[in-house]
């Protein structure tokens, strides 16, 4: 039987009119099938971490409960990435959008295509931020919590967005 499943995903973009692209992919993300939109965080501005030399970075995380399977959700994802014509040049380099599972339940992942929760989820203050904004108290499927990853995390140069 298939089971709703309560994902967050974080987005990122520092190409083309990011907060533009961050706004409409909130839209389309919130019309995936079999899926439902449950909350956004604000928009956050920060420094690129990563090649130097790119432009700052707008992101959100959002929380959807979905019945999609974690690699067909990962599919809907990397198609949506194409919609906003994303192009791969070199690993963490400038993108249009970019969208990452952060976690999927409290389940585990580790097939070649999806790694879940999200690899660097604990070292970057632009996921761990607009995350805590809408799942406060959230506890990782390792046990970590949320609240303690953040005091080591510091905002640094990671800036909430008036609305
Ligand atoms: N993949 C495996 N696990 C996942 C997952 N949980 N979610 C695979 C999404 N994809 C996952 O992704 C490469 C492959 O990872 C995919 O084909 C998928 O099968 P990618 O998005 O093409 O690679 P990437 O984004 O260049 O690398 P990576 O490691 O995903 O980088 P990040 O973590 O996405 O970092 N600075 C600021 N301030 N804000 C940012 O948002 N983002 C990045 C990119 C760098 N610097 C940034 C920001
Ligand atoms: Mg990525």
């Amino acid at each position: 039987m298939t089971e709703l499943i309560r994902c967050y995903i974080g987005l990122g973009s520092n190409l083309d009119d990011p907060r533009a692209q961050v706004e409409r992919a909130l839209r389309e993300l919130a019309h995936l099938p079999e899926t439902e939109q449950v909350a956004h965080s604000s928009l956050y501005r920060s420094d690129p971490v990563g090649p130097p030399g790119q432009p700052d970075y707008i992101n959100a995380v959002v929380c959807l409960d979905t019945y999609l399977e974690a690699h067909a959700l990962l599919d809907e994802l990397q198609a949506l990435e194409r919609l906003h014509q994303r192009v791969r040049l070199e690993r963490w380099g400038p993108r249009t959008l970019d969208l990452d599972l952060l976690l999927y339940g409290t389940q585990t992942i580790d097939s070649e295509r999806l790694q879940v929760p999200h690899p660097y989820l604990g070292e970057r203050e632009f996921v761990l931020w607009p995350l805590a904004e809408i799942a406060p108290g959230l506890k990782l499927p390792d046990g970590r919590l949320l609240d303690n990853m953040l005091e080591q995390c510091p905002m640094g140069t990671l800036e909430r967005m008036p609305v």
